[in-house]
């Protein structure tokens, strides 16, 4: 049997199952507030064109707008400066094989319930690796820390100072993408970026060093307790947007499931 035949039967069986690591995109989802200064980023709206009516007698359908950065979305190297010049560099001209790919799960849950400010640095990094082995080129790496369990204000939990959510290093981020030669990094949280992620040196050093590198983002993932720390495939293709610095997408995860 091709692998390709046997996954078939490994998804109808139960063998493989899916898991949806997406928000459902809806006008109250929070998204990323920046200072005042600067252009901020759009809620999801929609309106309604007909529904069986006067406006489509046998047809109901919407029309849809928000951010390429609303809800659970994806970060292509051009979002940043430091990625403005990367190569093939936009949603609409990654490459597809870019989309599919092997995911391992750092478990940040407890650390972030007790710090908010929880950091991903290269010790948590190196013993996640002493438990389950070294992360391999080519994966994502996603950060679990729970946040996408939180509602309402406590998910941006900004402060005065700015909001306050767990994120890598600079050094987190740097072994990750040059040590490890990682695909792309995902976090639960609005951003790939601590809430207070603006006071390290680069500012943002996981959107400054990822995209700097040709890596990819991915925010707003749920689910992330779902999946196993290794051994899962990822999903995870924008919409392919002319010039696009992003997209909100569907993620799934395969992961191993009880069936035969
Ligand atoms: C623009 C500026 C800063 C950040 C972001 C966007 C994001 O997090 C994003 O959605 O890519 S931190
Ligand atoms: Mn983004």
């Amino acid at each position: 049997m091709s692998v390709l035949d046997q996954l078939a039967t490994a998804l109808a069986t139960g063998g493989v199952r899916v898991v949806d690591l997406t928000h459902t995109l809806d006008p109250d989802f929070p998204v990323i507030v920046l200072p005042p200064e600067f252009g901020q980023c759009a809620r999801f709206r929609m309106e309604e064109v007909s529904a069986y009516d006067h406006r489509g007698p046998a047809w109901k359908w919407h029309n849809i707008s928000m951010s390429e950065h609303t809800g659970t979305h994806f970060d292509a190297p051009v979002h940043w400066v430091s990625g403005r010049d990367v190569p093939n560099g936009h949603v609409d001209e990654i490459d597809p094989a870019a989309f599919v790919g092997p995911v391992c799960v750092i478990d940040c849950s407890e650390g972030a319930a007790r710090d908010e400010d929880f950091e991903l640095t290269p010790a948590v990094i190196e013993t996640w690796e002493a438990a389950h082995g070294r992360i391999p080129e080519g994966t994502w790496v996603l950060m679990r820390t729970d946040w996408s369990k939180r509602r309402g204000a406590d998910y941006l939990n900004m402060r005065e100072d700015g909001a306050h959510s767990p994120g890598p290093t600079p050094e987190g981020i740097r072994l990750l993408v040059e040590g490890r030669g990682i695909r792309g990094f995902g976090t639960e949280t609005v951003g790939t970026d601590a809430g207070q992620g603006a006071h390290y040196t680069p500012p943002y050093p996981a959107h400054y060093i990822l995209h700097g590198a040709g890596r990819y983002g991915l925010q707003c993932l749920s689910n992330l307790d779902q999946l196993p720390p290794t051994g899962a495939i990822l999903i995870a293709p924008p919409l392919k947007i002319r010039h696009g610095t992003g997209s909100p997408l569907r993620v799934l995860a395969l992961v191993p499931g009880e069936g035969a």
